[in-house]
């Protein structure tokens, strides 16, 4: 229900979608956090969507990370917490979203700051769709949006 809201609510806006189409990949609206002084960790999110079949987010890595996986977020007693894990799905009309509070992708062990206006290359691999390129651009950390 969420995600439909998100969508119908992405399509009223009307803005311009950044979109990387690659075969039956599409990725729309990537961004990652800037960094905060000397912080190592960051996070990207974008909305994933397969013309074909159901295909999974196996893997991603970016030249600027010593590590990146794939997260999501759990409520555990009243406390958010990150947990990795092994795969994001996706299918046709169904789109992997990667978001604030839900999925992501977590970059660790980061090998220069992420400024905001910079763009940092991220390389998703899929079980099925293979490697994906995606041109991410770095945004500001707002007041209020500082968890990730
Ligand atoms: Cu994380």
């Amino acid at each position: 229900m969420r995600l439909k809201s998100l969508l119908i609510a992405a399509a009223l806006a009307g803005f311009a979608t950044l979109a990387h189409a690659q075969g039956q990949i599409t990725v729309k609206e990537p961004y990652a956090r800037a960094t905060i002084g000397q912080a190592k960790v960051s996070a990207a999110y974008m909305t994933i969507e397969t013309s074909t079949g159901p295909d999974r987010l196996i893997a991603a890595a970016s030249p600027v990370a010593g590590t990146v996986e794939l997260h999501t977020h759990l409520h555990e007693g009243g406390v958010m917490k990150m947990r990795q894990v092994e795969a994001i799905e996706l299918a046709p009309g169904k789109p992997a979203v990667l978001e604030t509070g839900g999925y992501h992708i977590m970059m660790l062990d980061l090998k220069q700051p992420l400024k905001a206006g910079e763009t940092i290359l991220l390389t998703l691999t899929f079980e099925k769709a293979g490697k994906v390129e995606v041109q991410v651009p770095v945004r500001p950390l707002r007041a209020g949006h500082q968890r990730h």
